[in-house]
């Protein structure tokens, strides 16, 4: 990323802010407060509000509900481990405290580095106002001014660091499910997708592959060798990626725990005894990720498995989620004692069952430990938010302790800006719903524009059954996303394709999204590098189209593409806007896909259940890779063709990047230019 100063930042300080890690460059302060807002102070809480304009539009906020333009609602930064996405959620597991508001009359953006508790109320108590809170009141608050969105998040992007680089295989095809346990379970699942000429990267391992949900463990007999593991599956190159939850089981026969005490590596309370909380192998210790030595001890922890020849990792439960505290659970049986055999009227019922239900992730048990912030002590609550950050940091640190060359894979759940330097992020326990189809699509830009490029849904969804047209239609648009996983519950029905009818269409369109792997690696490359955007929202880049603005379900993917994919049961296309003329590509399988080019304007596109489409702007060409993959290793050996509309004489390039895909070895871009053709669109083979 190039190395300039970001310019259109001022910087305000209030109360008396801890450093979070989020801004990898210090900007003077400026004295007063931000000219555009009126701000507020109420007991140790800081409000600034703003009047905007009927038009304003405000995109950003990282993954949270609803869609692209966050307007209509409050939302409260505060990490939650919540399984329930429904549009009433104010906090879901990360904090990503970026808002812009752009209109017609100006563009404003702003970033709170402030690990508390803040509101976001967007024109939801007044719809003609923004009033933003943070409780704490002891912030970095950044302001950006006079700047297109894109610059705001270039801007961004400057202050808080650059993105993330996972290695190439991070964006094949992934499969994973909570319940795969054994060498056996994974060997299936491999066997099941290779058999049938279904390309696959990876499989996930979720917590069953451990020895009784312990961290940095594995079931000795459904895993007797690891390494030997790993080995067959990279002969089938197959990475596996096992989860790292946040909790660390107190037993000290645990050689996590023992040496964390030794290390002094755990959260206490206000009386320096160690706080415990139960999450998956019972009570749990918590590591201080908010402190450098900490994090490092944390970070070691991975060489095992990283000798073993494990490459990537997802972390989990990072908000982190707490089932219970033993003092919570103590004062729940003093209620349900007092309760006991009495006859319980409504009140008393709800009384009873929501002492338990608001066990986890209580308050009280946030605001009962404390970090060592290298010398600060910080009551949790003031920070909640940094806590996946911090866990991110340090498996990240880890994995480079251990080969500082080495492009990893990690994706978070929980984070906060500044992680977006460490790791990608999943958006978490979505369900198999087709409105949280929509919603993947409508979380992916403002994550973008707070730096986490590397991120995905869990195709086909987490919890309740998926049915064969709803997987189908949701790897329609996963097939766009860096991450590129299909992850379910256990309980639910067996998610992985071949488990379906109608897999064959399944497997035509996974094979498409390695045939654009060239345009899609080499788009969100540039993005990482540049501190640009993967994903934006039309808004973005047609300001002045009233219609595109107000669009919020299409995307724009890179810089030639757009993306529209069909999120309705039963639907036999749908409405799209085009902002300017493109080539409508229908992508049914590798040997078919079919050419149209299209008028700018609204259309109603009929679209097959088993066609993704893809639009590629007049004038605009993106490389395909030509042939059959099972497996992002096989793409290097890929030749190229170019795919575009051009007008007659007209030419074309495409700026490509490419690199090794697996090291920080700086890469090459060069451009493919078109043949020149006569009208219509072109197909090229070979480029050069
Ligand atoms: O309490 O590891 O979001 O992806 O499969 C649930 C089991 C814990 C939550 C994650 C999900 C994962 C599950 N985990």
């Amino acid at each position: 990323m190039p190395s300039q100063h970001p310019s259109h930042i001022l910087r305000y300080v209030y109360g008396d802010p801890v450093s979070t890690g989020a801004v990898v460059c210090e900007l003077p302060v400026t004295a007063g407060d931000p000219a555009a807002f009126s701000v507020r102070h109420d007991g140790t809480a800081v409000s600034f509000s703003l009047d905007v304009e009927p038009e304003d539009l405000m995109f950003g906020l990282g993954q949270s509900v609803r869609g692209m333009n966050k307007r209509g609602h409050i939302y409260r930064s505060w990490n939650t481990d919540d399984v329930m996405h429904v549009e009433e959620k104010e906090s879901l597991y990360g904090s990503y405290n970026f808002l812009i508001i752009t209109g017609p009359e100006r563009t404003l953006a702003l970033f709170l580095d402030d690990p508390g508790e803040i509101t976001w109320d967007l024109c939801h108590t007044s719809l003609e106002q923004v009033v933003i809170t943070s409780l704490n009141g002891d912030l970095n608050l950044y302001v950006m001014e006079d700047c297109t969105p894109a610059e705001a998040c270039h801007d961004l992007r400057l202050l808080t660091g650059p993105s993330y680089l996972p290695p190439l295989w991070g964006f094949g095809y992934i499969q994973s499910r909570w319940g795969y346990a054994s060498r056996e379970d994974l060997e299936k699942v491999v066997r099941g997708h290779r058999d049938r000429g279904i390309p696959l990267d990876g499989v996930c391992m979720d917590i069953d592959y451990m020895d009784r949900y312990r961290n940095f463990t594995w079931n000795r007999e459904k895993i007797p060798d690891l390494a030997a593991l790993v080995r067959d599956m990279k002969k089938e190159h197959i990475h596996l990626v096992p989860i790292i939850d946040a909790g660390i089981p107190v037993d000290e026969n645990d050689a996590a725990c023992r040496s964390g005490l030794e290390n002094d590596s755990f959260v206490r309370r206000e009386d320096g005894t160690l706080f415990q909380a139960a999450v998956w192998p019972g009570l749990s210790y918590f590591t201080d990720y908010l402190n450098t030595r900490a994090r490092a001890w944390f970070g070691s922890l991975y060489r095992p498995m990283l000798e073993a020849g494990i490459d990537g990792f997802w972390n989990d439960m990072n908000e982190p989620s707490l089932f219970y505290s033993p003092e919570g659970m103590a004062r729940a049986y003093e209620i349900a004692d007092e309760m006991r055999g009495k006859n319980l009227d409504l009140n008393g019922n709800w009384r009873l069952q929501s002492t338990f239900q608001s066990l986890a992730n209580s308050r009280q048990d946030y605001a009962s430990f404390y970090h060592d912030m290298d010398g600060r002590k910080v009551r949790h609550d003031k920070v909640h938010n940094l806590y996946g950050f911090g866990m991110t940091r340090a498996s990240m640190e880890g994995m480079h302790a251990y080969d500082p060359d080495r492009r990893f894979l990690l994706f978070t759940r929980s984070s906060y800006i500044g992680g977006h330097r460490y790791g990608g992020m999943w958006m978490g326990d979505n369900r198999s719903w087709w409105s949280h189809l929509k919603l993947n699509l409508q979380m992916l830009p403002g994550l973008n524009m707070c730096g986490f490029l590397y991120c995905g849904a869990d195709l086909g969804g987490f919890g309740s059954d998926v049915t064969g047209d709803l997987l189908l239609r949701w790897l329609e648009l996963g097939i766009f996303t860096p991450l590129m996983r299909n992850h379910s519950s256990t309980g639910t029905r067996e998610q992985e394709i071949y488990q379906f009818k109608n897999w064959e269409d399944m497997c035509n369109i996974i094979t498409c999204r390695y045939l654009l792997l060239p345009y899609i690696y080499s788009e969100f490359m540039k993005a990482a590098l540049d501190g640009g955007l993967y994903f934006r929202p039309l808004a973005f880049d047609y300001p002045d189209d009233r219609d595109a603005c107000h669009v919020d379900d299409q995307l724009m993917l890179g810089g030639d593409c757009m993306i529209a994919p069909v999120y309705e049961p039963n639907a036999i296309g749908r409405s799209v806007y085009l902002p300017e003329d493109m080539l409508l590509v229908r992508l049914i399988s590798i040997e078919n896909l079919i050419l149209e080019p299209m008028n700018k304007g609204y259309h109603f596109l009929p679209v097959a259940l088993n066609e993704a489409i893809l639009f590629v702007k007049r004038g605009h060409v993106i490389p395909l890779a030509d042939g059959h993959f099972r497996c992002t290793d096989d793409l290097a050996q890929a030749q190229l063709s170019l795919l575009g509309w051009l007008g007659e004489k007209e030419q074309a390039g495409y700026e490509l990047y490419t690199d090794d895909g697996r090291s920080y070895a700086a890469g090459k871009r060069r451009v493919l230019r078109s043949d020149r053709v006569d009208g219509s669109y072109i197909l090229r083979r070979n480029p050069s």
